[in-house]
């Protein structure tokens, strides 16, 4: 690797463990939502919206998608627990189970691995649960549980390799070091945000653990001082605060997979649960948002990303009269491994006024398309079905 990403990375790190910044970074952190206001549901001096202010949960304004790269401060945030104190000079990250050697890692030591940059979209797998009907319980996100960042760190696969994997390891957890009860079923104590990837998946490079987030140091919100990022995976795979790495001869089955993130599997006509795993394919629109006053007869510029996991992205279509006929939109920039696609379409808007209904459906690259309705064997989780979005065509000679 290059002389500049270790050297500065570490300079970065090692001025920041010696100096209070750490602090400052908790209190920026508490301060998020606490100090700016705002009702559930309304947006936040940072222009988030406040969907739980503890633990905070705070959705990205969709509507104000301009950008392949959403900045750190409009990045959402998924938390279960409170943000866990994280000392980073005294921090280590503990590597252990089915390896040769355990290990136990200070942040130098993370930062001496060669680098990957990854260009990554993370989705809470709940995103999009605030449009089913009937209500659902959770965190009742709209369209913006969902952002992309570059995320630089080191392959989960290289450290692996230091500590030595047995050849009957299958499943790798990862630990966070937030904790709390949970109720339903009661647990005994506290227990960890934690989850599992298989080690396949980290042989082939595609689980990075990150401390940089679009070139500055994670935030604390996003998991300072080292998170995990599962790339093509829905978010809660991508533990943030990571403390632990178990690997395991065994699947893993942790409240955070067997649970909350499962979802229910046909094998052979008999539904079995099973952890949520990949981000189905799904587009949404940014504009025009829900109920907008669209002028009749100009052009108006829909746009909006879609994405698709581990595939990628052949086609985006959007619909003006609720789903009855299909246009192609056009996809902008390049194609980008487990990122985003923006698209956009020049929507001729008809001269009747009125209200109609807009949608937007993506088709994976192995031809896989959203589906029109909702799967109830998803549970509450991956809503990638096609959503209608009203709005009201408005004529510019009449004032109602
Ligand atoms: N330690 C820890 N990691 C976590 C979570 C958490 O609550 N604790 N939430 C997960 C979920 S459900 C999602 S969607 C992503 C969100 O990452 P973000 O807050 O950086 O957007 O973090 C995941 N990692
Ligand atoms: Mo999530």
């Amino acid at each position: 690797m290059g002389t500049d990403a270790r050297a500065l990375s570490r300079r970065a790190f090692l001025s920041a463990t010696a100096l209070p910044i750490a602090d400052g970074l908790l209190q920026q952190q508490s301060a998020l939502a606490g100090d700016q206001g705002g009702e559930k549901g309304t947006p936040l001096k940072s222009g988030l919206v406040l969907r739980q202010r503890q633990p905070e949960n705070l959705e990205f304004p969709f509507h104000s998608l301009e950008s392949f790269i959403t900045s750190n401060d409009r990045f959402y945030v998924r938390n279960h627990y409170p943000v866990p104190p994280v000392d980073p000079k005294t921090w280590k990250l503990k590597v252990e189970g089915s390896v040769d050697k355990s290990l136990e890692l200070p942040l130098e030591e993370v930062l001496k691995s060669e680098s990957r940059t990854m260009t990554v979209t993370l989705e809470c797998a709940g995103n999009s649960r605030g449009f089913l009907v009937p209500k659902e319980n959770g965190v009742l996100w709209e369209l913006g549980a969902v952002s992309n960042a570059k995320w630089k760190g080191v392959s989960l696969a290289d450290l692996l390799d230091r500590a030595g994997v047995s050849k009957n390891a299958v499943d790798v957890v990862l630990v966070g070091a937030d904790a709390g009860p949970v109720a339903d079923p009661k647990s005994p104590g506290p227990i960890s945000f934690a989850r599992s990837v298989p080690i396949e998946k980290v042989k082939k490079n595609e689980v990075l653990l990150a401390y940089e987030m679009n070139g500055n140091l994670l935030p604390v919100a996003h998991g300072f001082p080292l998170r995990a990022i599962v790339a093509g995976w829905y978010g809660m795979a991508s533990i943030k605060w990571l403390s632990r790495i178990v690997v395991l001869d065994k699947p893993f089955d942790g409240f955070f997979q067997s649970i909350e993130y499962s979802y229910f599997e046909r094998k052979n006509g008999l539904p079995s649960l099973v952890p949520i795993t990949a981000m189905q394919v799904k587009a949404e629109i940014a504009r025009p948002t829900l109920y907008e006053v669209i002028p009749a007869g100009t052009k108006y510029r829909m746009h909006g990303a879609a994405w698709a996991g581990e595939s990628s992205i052949a086609k985006v279509e959007v619909s003006t009269d609720g789903g009855k006929t299909w246009n192609g939109a056009k996809l902008l920039g390049e194609p980008v491994p487990f990122a985003w696609r923006l698209w956009e379409h020049s929507w001729d808007v008809p001269m009747t006024k009125g209200r109609t209904t807009c949608m937007v459906r993506a088709t994976d690259s192995q031809g896989r398309i959203q589906p029109m309705e909702r799967d109830p064997d998803r549970r509450n989780y991956m809503i990638s079905h096609v959503l209608p979005i009203e709005v009201n065509i408005h004529s510019a000679s009449s004032q109602d």
